[in-house]
């Protein structure tokens, strides 16, 4: 899989609407990378996303035309690009695109294995910066200018993001660099398959005015058709007519497009809204009684679920331990700590608590989960703690761990009983996980997780 697209020949996408080289540059010809100053916005949207994920785990289709779909509508989903050359695309009936592609090979979707790799890479992109506005399962924006200090300049963090996707996921991404959303979300149309394109921000005009107006955000095609009428081919033409005469025949939303084709679009990057809980929990791939093996999967858990409270900019009070036996018989119990905590030990001196509370003789478990409640603005309650005096060596030794994470990968740096001892939980048996699609989501959670049990749904969000 090449990912190292900055090694590519810089192309001139913005010059060639139609297609062609996907370099890295969103003006004239020249390697834009280093012209990234206050193009703050990434647009990141997965490539052929469904096809994607299948060939995960089937590498021998790679290169070859592969479509998913089917299902109960009878379309295409997803094709690769290789079908794509034969004039499929997605919402195409099955039947038409089997016609212009015998060759084709054609999978049923897994729904609940994408949202799993969704989940992945959403919580890739939260590892980067809490302003992440998902679109989609496979596509989002995020605001990185508060990651510049840490991780580099925009261009580093997009090519820092594809190199984790690939890294971890095995599926490519492109990444639209821009200061506005609308330009960077065509600018990662543009720079597909697993591209990026920088459009600096004195260049944004010029990228933008080679564009037929259909690249416009909002314009389908019955404005499309209004504007041709009108003699409007490029978003050049749309900026040099007048606002009044695009209001004229458009109404307000002409007015609109005004603004856009000159690269106005104030629109902020608005993150998804706060979860009333945050939880992860793991289904073992063989039941447990060793308490050694339970709790250091509960620290596990607290630390994943804490990474995921900070990423998000929230701290919660109310714990909960969610325990299911062998037999499914599933418990929880809640502790709520004297104070709001986005600290994995805070959160696993609590669970621990209430697994000793429960006070199993070796009882063979199947199932652990944490999970935090009570959210609220990490921000507020900081400035309370602060308040309070109350030092917390352990907030700052975990917020390195996320900014190594960040760089390297979730799990680049994690507590020592994490890493050692012969009694690791559960073998390195991921793919003996529980039924179902135990043998995809094995992979896909295996390079990162090996040797400890496969996620069941991944992290949760209710
Ligand atoms: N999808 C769907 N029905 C559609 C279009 C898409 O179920 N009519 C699903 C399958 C896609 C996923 O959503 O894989 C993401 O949609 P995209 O439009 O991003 O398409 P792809 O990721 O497949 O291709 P690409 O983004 O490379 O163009
Ligand atoms: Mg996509």
């Amino acid at each position: 899989m090449s990912r190292r697209q900055l090694d590519r020949p810089a192309g001139d996408p913005a010059g060639d609407p139609a297609g062609g080289p996907r370099g890295g540059t969103g003006g004239d010809g020249r390697d834009d990378h280093d012209r990234d100053d206050g193009c703050t916005v990434l647009h990141v949207d997965m490539d052929a996303f469904f096809a994607s994920v299948e060939l995960v785990d089937r590498p021998e289709l790679h290169g070859r035309p592969v479509i998913v779909g089917g299902g109960d509508r009878g379309v295409v989903l997803s094709a690769t690009y290789e079908a794509r050359r034969f004039g499929v695309h997605s919402a195409m009936p099955l039947g038409r695109a089997r016609r212009l592609c015998p060759q084709a090979v054609v999978i049923p979707p897994d729904h609940p294995r994408y949202a799993d790799v969704s989940g992945g890479v959403m919580e890739i992109f939260r590892s980067v910066t809490p302003l992440v506005e998902p679109l989609g399962l496979d596509e989002a924006f995020l605001d990185v200018g508060g990651a510049v200090r840490g991780l580099g300049r925009p261009a580093v963090i997009a090519q820092l993001i594809r190199d984790r996707v690939a890294d971890e996921q095995r599926i490519t991404c492109s990444v639209g660099v821009a200061s506005t959303k609308f330009v960077a979300k065509l600018a990662s149309g543009r720079a597909k398959p697993d591209g990026m394109i920088v459009v600096p921000r004195d260049r944004t005009v010029t990228f933008l005015h080679r564009l037929p107006v259909g690249a416009l955000w909002g314009v389908g095609e019955r404005t499309e058709e209004v504007l041709q009428r009108l003699g409007l081919r490029t978003v050049g033409d749309v900026a040099h007519t007048p606002a009044d005469t695009l209001r004229r025949a458009l109404g307000e939303p002409g007015a609109q497009l005004h603004d856009l084709s000159w690269g106005h679009d104030p629109r902020p990057v608005v993150p998804e809204q706060v979860e009333k809980s945050v939880g992860a929990e793991e289904t073992f791939p063989r039941d447990v009684d060793d308490p050694r093996v339970v709790l250091r999967e509960v620290l596990r858990l607290s630390e994943r679920v804490a990474a995921r409270l900070r990423s998000t900019g929230v701290v919660g009070r109310t714990v909960v331990l969610k325990v299911r036996f062998a037999d499914f018989t599933t418990i929880t119990r809640s502790r709520t700590l004297r104070q709001p905590t986005d600290v994995g030990r805070d959160l696993y001196d609590a669970a621990r608590r209430s697994y000793a509370g429960l006070g199993l003789d070796r009882a063979r478990l199947r199932l652990v989960g944490v999970r935090v409640e009570g959210l609220s603005d990490a921000d507020r309650s900081h400035r309370q703690l602060a308040l309070d005096e109350r030092p917390h060596g352990w907030r700052e030794a975990e917020r390195a761990v996320d900014r190594a994470g960040a760089r390297f990968g979730a799990g680049a740096v994690r507590p020592a009983t994490l890493v050692t001892g012969p009694d690791r939980a559960a073998g390195s048996a991921s793919s003996a996980g529980s039924a179902g699609s135990a043998g995809s989501a094995a992979s896909v959670a295996g390079r990162r997780e090996a040797g400890r049990p496969r996620p069941n749904r991944g992290e949760r969000r209710e």
